[in-house]
């Protein structure tokens, strides 16, 4: 009985190691890895575009939401052409989101950089199966984030319009707000 016992004690002292172990690697791929975002559901609330983007401008009304709302207006004239069907030109330039692209590593936007003239219009296609936007600012970090333009979430297989009617000249950074390693470059002539 006594060499039973020995047995079995190091039998379940052994399965428990091994259960540790696995738990251990299991729960370690699980885990949320910094700067990735797997889930589709993040987005920004479209209200509060304008309300960052001031608050961080002006620190002495960051503590008035009501203020910063009303300060986001005249930025909301310059900028923030969001999804407008407006513009009698109709669509001039195509940025194709790739299929893929909501995988870290894999070319997210087309072309890249886009290049286009201030004015015209950019039919944002996208083609993945999975919901994505075009985000003016290097990322969510960036506090003229969306200040620019922003398509809010473009969903599987639809389009939005970015006017580029009040673009300055340059070079514009933008990304998608539900996966901010797509990253993609406007230059406006
Ligand atoms: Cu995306």
């Amino acid at each position: 009985m006594g060499s039973v016992g020995k047995v079995a004690f190091v039998s379940i002292l052994g399965l428990g190691a091994i259960t540790g172990v696995l738990v251990y690697y299991i729960f370690g791929n699980a885990a949320p890895v910094p700067g990735v975002i797997e889930s589709i559901y993040r987005q920004n609330l479209p209200a509060t575009d304008g309300a960052t983007q001031d608050t961080s401008q002006s620190p002495s009304e960051g503590a008035n939401s009501t203020s910063a709302a009303s300060t986001a207006s005249p930025p909301a004239t310059s900028g923030n052409q969001t999804n407008q069907t407006s513009a009698a030109a109709g669509p001039s330039v195509t940025l194709n989101i790739l299929e893929g692209a909501s995988v870290q590593g894999n070319p997210a936007y087309d072309p890249d950089p886009l290049s286009v003239t201030a004015g015209d219009v950019v039919e944002v296609s996208n083609q993945d199966t999975v919901p994505h936007t075009a985000t003016s600012g290097s990322g969510p970090e960036d506090p003229e984030s969306g200040s620019q333009f922003d398509t809010s979430i473009i969903d599987a297989g639809a389009t939005a319009q970015i006017d580029t009617a009040s673009l300055e000249a340059g070079d514009h950074p933008f990304y998608c707000s539900v996966h901010p390693y797509m990253l993609g470059s406007m230059t406006v002539k």
